[in-house]
Formats: structure tokens, sequence, C-alpha cells
């Protein structure tokens, strides 16, 4: 019998978290935050994942997250948060930690924005990271609506495991 838990997150996964970087259907500062600095820092390997990878990620090679990581930024170029024409780790970097810290404001930004950058504002900088975190293939909807208890989708989950 899968844990119920672990099938829950799996199916969080269905939407697409682009900074879930370790594939546990969460975002958190402490994993998914800090693969992603120390990626835009450099680091590789051991040094890359040691101590950032969640209890229930479905990415814990430093080889899958490096793969990972390299999709998303490398490929798709999806960090440069202030929009200055890099990604950096100490700028967009972070900004994506703070945001998943849930800093605002100038709290969000102060210290923060690169060289150049064009997007400045802390409210139009956290827009830009919650597109990009929030977006699946439909578009763009509110994370709440499926973080939240969801006793009726443990009801079908437990209806399809019996069934299967
Ligand atoms: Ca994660
Ligand atoms: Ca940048």
């Amino acid at each position: 019998m899968p844990n119920l838990q672990r099938v829950l997150s799996n199916m969080d996964l269905a939407y697409d978290w682009r900074f879930d970087v370790d594939g546990d259907g969460e975002y958190q500062a402490l994993t998914d935050g800090l693969l992603i600095i120390r990626y835009l820092f450099g680091l590789k390997g051991a040094t890359l994942i040691n101590g950032a990878i969640g209890q229930w990620a479905t990415r814990t090679t430093a080889a899958d997250i490096e793969t990972f990581l390299y999709g998303l930024i490398d490929t798709n170029h999806l960090l440069d948060i202030d929009d200055n024409g890099s990604q950096d780790a100490l700028s967009d970097g972070l900004l994506l930690l703070r945001w998943m810290f849930g800093l605002n404001g100038t709290a969000l930004t102060n210290g923060a924005i690169g060289a150049g950058a064009k997007r400045t504002d802390p409210s139009a900088i956290a827009s830009f990271i919650r597109i990009h975190h929030y977006a699946d293939q439909m578009g763009t909807f509110d994370r709440a609506l499926i973080k939240t208890p969801m006793p009726a989708v443990e009801g079908v989950v437990n209806t399809i495991l019996i069934v299967n």
C-alpha cells in the first residue's frame, strides 16, 4: 500500500512546480531554494545536494538534481528574476530564496537587485516568481486551491487504491 502522503505528493507533481527542485511536491527554502542558489554559485555533485534534499524527494542524486536545474536554468532561463539578462546567485537566487521564506516588500529586494535590472519593484518581482512557480499547462492558478487539506481528494485516492 503506497503511503498516502507520498501519493498526494506525487499528485502535486502533476501541477509542474517549477521550483520544486527535489520533486517532493513542495517548495522549501532550505531544500529547493538552497539547491537553486548553490547551482547558481556553480556547485556540483555532493556539494550541491548535501543536506538539501527533502524527506519525500523524488530527485535524490546529484545527477538528478543537476539535470533538473540544467533544464530550469541553462535551457529555459527561468531564473533571471530581476530581468537583467543573467542568472546570478546573489540577486536572482537570493530573491527566490527570500520569497520562499515568505518575505515581501523591500525585505524581498533590498540588496538583491542586479546591475541593469529591468524588474526592480518588490511586487513585480513577487508576481514574476508566482507566475513561474504556479504555472501549469493550463496557465496559472492559486496554490491555495490544492495545498489546503484535501479530504475529497484523499477519498478519491483511497478509492483508486482499493479499485486497483
Ligand atoms: Ca521540494
Ligand atoms: Ca538576473
